[in-house]
């Protein structure tokens, strides 16, 4: 169950969510919820919680350091993706009453980082179709264009595309034949002037957060600061109208590589692996 939020979300934050894909909500995560998971974070890069990526510890100071499902592994995780706010957040944003956790991811990266998040989109990595998909990424530190905020395409999940899904570090076999055929995303930060596109970005405090829905394209760039960290917890939702899809590449959440057990085009409404999260109003 959740309860209320510390803010209310007015209809001009949905509104603003519908149009440009993305909207950045200030203040909803309390310092109890961002230094938790900033110390669960910081934990992940030595003692991992399921699955840990690093990219770009080589040379200089920087390292990125992700996680996926660490949720799975540590109930900690699985603490701020049922009981934070970031659940009631995606639920208002998508108006609906109801929404079940999808997973979680993690994003630190370290002063000095040179590796960026490329342009994407997530749609096309996930074995999902629908609009009531939503992400809601948590800045556990501070975040600006210098430490690899992210920057949004306004609008862009409004486009009908999907691009190709390529992940940051190469993984044999990662997409299915159909993804295989999506157009590559542009390097949009090569449009940074050209007037049809708006890009969107905030600076951000501990605790402000950003939702985007599954088509928005977004991207970083290198954290250039010489001492700031930047660590985001990014944790996913789904209700509505999402259904099933079957697997576009290898990412699956644990407990799905048998996709047998969902019905392609159907919700999949399975409570241990999708746990339901409902809103009390
Ligand atoms: O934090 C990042 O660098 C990437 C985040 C992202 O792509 C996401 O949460 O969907």
């Amino acid at each position: 169950m959740i309860g209320n939020l510390p803010k209310p979300i007015t209809k001009e934050r949905i509104v603003e969510y519908e149009k440009n894909g993305v909207v950045c909500v200030r203040g909803q995560f309390n310092r109890d919820w961002t230094s938790r998971m900033l110390a669960a974070g910081v934990r992940h890069m030595d003692t991992p919680s399921g699955n840990r990526r690093v990219q770009d510890d080589d040379q200089g100071s920087g390292r990125f350091v992700t996680g996926t499902h660490m949720s799975r592994y540590n109930e900690e995780f699985m603490d701020f993706a049922l009981n934070s706010p970031a659940a009631h957040i995606a639920a208002k944003m998508m108006r609906l009453d109801q929404v079940r956790f999808f997973y979680d991811q993690l994003f630190i990266k370290e002063p000095g980082t040179q590796a960026p998040t490329a342009w994407h989109h997530d749609l096309p990595f996930w074995p999902f179709d629908g609009n009531h998909i939503a992400s809601v990424w948590i800045a556990c530190t501070p975040v600006s264009t210098e430490t690899s905020g992210l920057v949004y395409v306004a609008g862009s999940h409004k486009w009908k595309k999907m691009y190709r899904p390529v992940p940051a570090v190469p993984i044999e076999d990662f997409m299915s034949e159909e993804v295989k055929k999506f157009e590559e995303c542009p390097m949009f930060h090569k449009e940074f002037n050209n007037p049809e596109y708006k890009f969107l970005s905030w600076e951000m405090e501990v605790g402000d957060a950003l939702v985007h829905h599954p088509l928005t394209v977004h991207g970083s760039g290198k954290n250039s600061s010489g001492s700031q960290r930047r660590v985001a917890l990014s944790l996913r939702y789904f209700g509505g109208d999402a259904v099933w899809h079957g697997p576009r590449t290898r990412f699956a959440v644990p407990g799905t590589e048998d996709e047998s057990i969902f019905e392609r085009g159907k919700m999949p409404i399975n409570d241990e692996i999708f746990p339901i999260v409902t809103e009390t109003h």
